[in-house]
């Protein structure tokens, strides 16, 4: 090796990543068949004696790796070492309620703070407003901006300072015009909505961007359907604070929440104080952990 050093992966393709190293941008290989590099990897790269171009020599290890279940049920890594998740949704497209549940249940699973920015306000946000406000009573931030008009911005720009937070949410909800508003040099591709309201995926790789020495947003790839990887069924209840929180009152210890008599969670459901909509969506994501249960 004649030159190298460590850095971040702003962005892997595969066999070839792109690194933010101490003196800017190197595109490199990776060494050896096993070497696997996610987005927010930090890595140590150099230059190998019998290659000219640079290659990514080890992984540090991870503080934390998010992950997704592809469709046939395995775990596929989205990005690496991050503080926070913060899902975007919009007046338009209509949100999908179930896949941002999942969403938060992932981070809470892997112990992150979670938020939800609300983009496009200028659309008005009269037809989302009461399922924000179920989400503020369970104590979960919803903030906002509208890229288009420039509100909230500075706002959002201020409580994501300092930290490393991964933006994800259905396509055509504004992540890349997110990017773009709070670094104006980033010049993330952005998708035109299309007639159907449905934004086209022009985001197709987890790409990191740096704000200051300690911040950074990560623009991730507009999804349709979301679940966090879990080794086991209840990992679905940790996911839902109000349920796991209501579990303990349960007459069994391994209550499910399905049939069992003397659920708590059922009956809180029943009286309206954990929502239905929440309830079935914990069950959504139950059934699935047990389909892909071994
Ligand atoms: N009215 C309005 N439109 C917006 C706003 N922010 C973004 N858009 C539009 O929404 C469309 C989709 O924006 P993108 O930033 O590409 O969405 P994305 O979430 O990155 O989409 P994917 O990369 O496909 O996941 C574009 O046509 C934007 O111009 C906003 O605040 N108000
Ligand atoms: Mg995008
Ligand atoms: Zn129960």
């Amino acid at each position: 090796m004649v030159a190298g050093g460590t850095g971040t992966v702003l962005a892997s393709f595969g066999r070839s990543v792109l690194v933010l190293g101490s003196t800017g941008l190197v595109r490199c290989g990776l060494k050896g068949r096993k070497l696997r590099v996610v987005c927010g990897d930090r890595v140590v790269w150099g230059y190998p004696l019998s290659a000219d171009c640079p290659s990514v020599e080890a992984v540090e290890p991870r503080r934390n790796l998010i992950e997704r279940i592809d469709s046939r049920g395995r775990p596929e890594p989205v990005a690496a070492n991050i503080d926070r998740l913060a899902v975007v949704v919009a007046p338009q497209p209509v949100p999908d309620w179930f896949l941002v549940d999942r969403y938060w249940a992932g981070a809470v699973l892997k112990d992150l703070a979670a938020l939800i920015i609300v983009n496009k306000n200028d659309l008005g946000i009269d037809g989302i407003e009461l399922q924000l406000d179920e989400y503020r009573k369970l104590n979960l931030t919803c903030i906002e901006v509208s890229c288009e008009a420039g509100t909230g911005i500075a706002d959002l720009a201020r409580l994501l300072a300092g930290s490393v937070t991964l933006l994800v949410g259905q396509s055509g909800v504004g992540k890349s015009s997110l990017v773009n508003a709070i670094v104006p040099e980033a010049a993330a591709q952005t998708a035109e909505l299309t007639r159907d309201a449905e934004g086209r995926h022009t985001t197709t790789t987890a790409r990191w961007y740096q704000l200051a020495p300690t911040s950074a947003i990560i623009d991730a790839p507009g999804v349709r359907d979301f679940a966090p990887p879990a080794h086991l069924v209840r990992a679905a209840e940790r996911g839902f604070i109000e349920i796991h929180e209501r579990s303990v009152q349960c007459r069994f210890k391994d209550c499910r929440h399905m049939e069992e008599p003397g659920c708590a969670v059922r009956t809180a459901v029943i009286h309206q104080q954990i929502s239905t909509r929440r309830y079935e969506s914990y069950r959504r994501l139950f059934r699935l952990y047990e389909k892909l249960a071994p």
